[in-house]
């Protein structure tokens, strides 16, 4: 079964906040778009939402993230194919951890502006850490789209700058994926809503283009990093509604569903 989890977290070290409220903004959107997906030629198939992980926001982030990765094995059971909706990035630290105490190693395919590899900021655990913990915890993280580097970040072993180009060779030497999209990673003229947007990203149509061929593969997904409070237009909640959509398409595909 598909589930959604919504993990609205969010750290004071983002330079502006908000994503905190986006899961149950991207689910008000998606009460109103069209079902079928034009991409899959397909309607947007069964899934159980379960609600929101909720911790407070005065506990530290890393206890509050030991409390969302502890509850989702609640919410998820073996089998399940998770679309966790955030939050801020430092959410892949639980959502990662637990689905490989469910399902064992699996490589994180990870779209992003932004490559999260400081060691520091704002503290170990935050938005701009998260990779390299998860590096650091034994996982294997390919970034791409990213087009900024920070002054004490490194380099990711597979990724690829500007475009997603390097994710379709990732996808196809690894079965087992867990994909996490920052929203960011799309240029800022299709999806401005988001704390820390960088020029040159890729395209809607980009990631759609991707996420064709990562069905079958996913284990799970998340989307996070939508600033509902930067959003007078609506428009981010719309276009976060569709890639929701398309992304439980995508995980339909799995051999478990
Ligand atoms: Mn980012």
């Amino acid at each position: 079964m598909i589930k959604v989890v919504g993990i609205p977290f969010e750290t004071e070290a983002n330079f502006l906040r908000g994503s905190a409220l986006a899961p149950s903004h991207v689910r008000w959107h998606l009460w109103g778009i069209d079902e079928y997906s034009p991409l899959f030629g397909e309607r947007m198939p069964e899934y159980e939402d379960v609600g929101d992980v909720w911790t407070s926001f005065d506990l530290p982030p890393s206890h509050r993230l030991s409390s969302i990765e502890n509850r989702l094995s609640e919410y998820i059971r073996n089998g399940d194919l998770p679309l966790f909706i955030g939050g801020d990035h430092t959410i892949t630290w639980a959502t990662a951890r637990a689905l490989r105490e469910m399902y064992g190693e699996f490589a994180i395919l990870h779209l992003d502006a932004h490559l999260d590899r400081w060691d520091d900021y704002g503290g170990r655990f935050s938005h701009a850490t998260v990779m390299r913990r998860l590096e650091e915890e034994g996982f294997e993280v390919g970034t791409f789209g990213y087009r900024t580097v920070g002054a004490r970040e490194y380099l990711p072993r597979h990724g690829s700058m500007y475009d997603l180009s390097g994710a379709y060779e990732f996808a196809l030497g690894h079965d087992r994926l867990f994909l996490s999209l920052d929203l960011d990673v799309l240029d800022p003229s299709e999806f401005p809503c988001v704390s820390n947007p960088e020029p040159m990203g890729v395209k809607f149509g980009d990631v759609l283009n991707l996420l064709k061929a990562l069905r079958g593969k996913l284990l799970g997904a998340e989307m996070v990093e939508y600033l509902p409070t930067l959003d007078c237009s609506r428009r981010c909640g719309s276009v976060a509604a569709i890639m929701m959509r398309e992304l439980l398409l995508t995980l339909k595909s799995h051999p478990s569903t």
